[in-house]
C-alpha cells in the first residue's frame, strides 16, 4: 500500500513519531492501518480546501456592490449529480477498504500463538499456556502471530496497543479475541481505553517484544511450575467434574476428549462449533445449550470459579485427544499446596482448590 514510495513513507512515519504525535509502526498491520488513516486525513484535507475556496471566491465574487438584486437558480442535475457522485465514490472507497482492513484485522491467522488475558480494575493479567503468569506485562515473541483471547472480570476494559494500531473491548462473560504480529523488537505501552473507574488511568502494562531466542529465554525462566493445562487438568479433579466426564463406561457424562473443534448436536437438533467460548459456557450455564444423548445433570458452577480457573479449564480440555491425562500431577496434586501464580491477593486461598473463586 505504500508501496508507492517506502522512502517517504518512513520519512514522514518517523517525523511524527518523532514529534511524539504518532505512535511508531511495530505490527504487520500497522502501515496498512496508517495507509487508511493518511487516505481519510488527505480526503478530508481536499474537501476542506474545496469548501473553503469555493467560500471566499463566491464571497468576493457574488458581493452586494457587484450584485444588489439576487439572482435566482432554479437548479442544475450535473450539479446535482457531481455533488452526489463524487462522495460516493469516495465513502464507498472508505467501506470497502475498510471493511477488508477490518477483516485483516478480526480474523486471526490459524498458526498464532493464544495467550490470555483478564482484565479487571485495575490491571491487566496475562497467562501464556506454558503458565508463564504476568501482571501489566506481556512478553511476545516477534515475527510470529500472536491472537490474545480477552475476558474481563468485572466492568467493561479495552485492550489497545497504539504501536500495533489494535484494539479490543474486553467485556465480563464473553470471550473476545484479537491478534498482531510485532515486527520490531522493543517496549510498547498498553492502554485500557475504556473508561473503567477512578483508577482506569492507571491500567496501564507494557508490551516487550522480543526476538524468538530472547523470548525462549523469558519463556523458560519464568514458569510457575505448571502449564495451564496441569492446572486445569487439578481443578477438573478438585471440583469433581471426573466424577461425570472420564472415559470409564459407566461415565455420567459425554467423554471430553477431542471435543474442541467438534461439531455438537443439541437437543434442539442444531449444531455447535466447540470454541474456547462453549466450553465456559458450559461449566457456568450447562443447561443453555443441552446437548443431544444426555439427561442434564450437570450442575453449574457459576460463582465457584475464578476466570483464571475457567482458563485453565478451558485450556485443559482443549488439549485432551484420547485420555485424561495431560500429566501425572493428579496424585500429588491433593498433598501439595498449589501454587497458581496468579495475582498475590489470590495465592493465599487457603481451604479452596486452585482456581476457585473466594466466597
Ligand atoms: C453430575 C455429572 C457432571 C459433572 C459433575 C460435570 N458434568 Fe459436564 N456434562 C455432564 C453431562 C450429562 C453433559 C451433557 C449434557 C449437557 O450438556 O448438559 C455435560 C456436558 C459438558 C460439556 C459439553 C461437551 C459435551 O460433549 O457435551 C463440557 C465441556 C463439560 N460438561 C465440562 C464439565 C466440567 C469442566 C465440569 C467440572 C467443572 C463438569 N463438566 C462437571 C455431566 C457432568
Ligand atoms: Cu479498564
Amino acid at each position: 500500500m505504500h508501496s508507492i514510495s517506502p522512502v517517504l513513507w518512513q520519512f514522514l512515519i518517523k517525523w511524527l513519531t518523532n514529534f511524539a504525535i504518532f505512535p511508531p509502526e511495530a505490527s504487520t498491520i500497522a502501515p496498512y492501518a496508517d495507509a487508511l488513516y493518511f487516505f481519510l486525513i488527505l480526503i478530508s484535507l481536499v474537501g476542506l480546501i474545496a469548501v473553503v475556496a469555493m467560500v471566499v471566491t463566491f464571497a468576493i465574487r457574488y458581493r452586494q456592490e457587484k450584485n444588489p438584486v439576487p439572482t435566482p437558480i432554479e437548479g442544475s442535475t450535473l450539479l446535482e449529480a457531481t455533488w452526489t457522485i463524487i462522495p460516493l465514490i469516495l465513502f464507498m472507497v472508505c467501506f470497502v477498504w475498510g471493511a477488508l482492513l477490518y477483516f485483516r484485522i478480526y480474523s486471526p491467522p490459524p498458526n498464532a500463538m493464544n495467550i490470555y488475558v483478564v482484565g479487571k480494575q485495575w490491571m491487566w493479567k496475562a497467562e501464556h499456556p506454558g503458565g508463564q503468569h504476568e501482571i501489566n506485562a506481556l512478553h511476545i515473541p516477534v515475527g510470529r502471530p500472536i491472537q490474545l483471547t480477552l475476558i474481563s472480570q468485572d466492568v467493561f476494559h479495552s485492550f489497545s496497543v497504539p504501536a500495533f494500531r489494535v484494539k479490543r473491548e474486553v467485556i465480563p462473560g464473553r470471550y473476545t479475541t484479537v491478534w498482531f504480529e510485532a515486527t520490531t523488537p522493543g517496549v510498547y505501552h498498553l492502554f485500557c481505553t475504556q473508561y473503567c473507574g477512578t483508577l482506569h488511568s492507571d491500567m496501564i502494562g507494557w508490551i516487550y517484544a522480543m526476538s524468538p531466542q530472547d523470548y525462549q529465554a523469558w519463556e523458560a525462566g519464568s514458569t510457575s511450575g505448571n502449564s495451564l493445562a496441569q492446572s486445569g487438568e487439578r481443578l477438573f479433579a478438585a471440583l469433581g467434574c471426573n466424577s461425570c466426564h472420564n472415559s470409564g463406561p459407566n461415565a455420567h457424562g459425554p467423554n471430553l476428549a477431542n471435543v474442541f473443534g467438534s461439531h455438537l448436536q443439541l437437543k434442539n437438533g442444531q449444531f455447535v462449533t466447540v470454541d474456547d467460548a462453549f466450553l465456559r459456557d458450559t461449566i457456568l450455564n450447562p443447561t443453555l445449550h443441552e446437548v443431544a444423548g444426555y439427561a442434564p445433570i450437570m450442575p453449574t458452577y457459576q460463582g465457584q470459579v475464578s476466570e483464571e480457573g475457567l482458563i485453565d479449564l478451558v485450556e485443559y480440555i482443549k488439549r485432551l485427544d484420547s485420555q485424561y491425562r495431560i500429566e501425572q500431577t493428579i496424585e500429588n496434586s491433593a498433598a501439595q499446596p498449589v501454587q497458581t501464580g496468579t495475582a498475590p491477593a489470590e495465592t493465599s486461598a487457603p481451604a479452596l482448590a486452585p482456581g476457585t473463586v473466594k466466597q
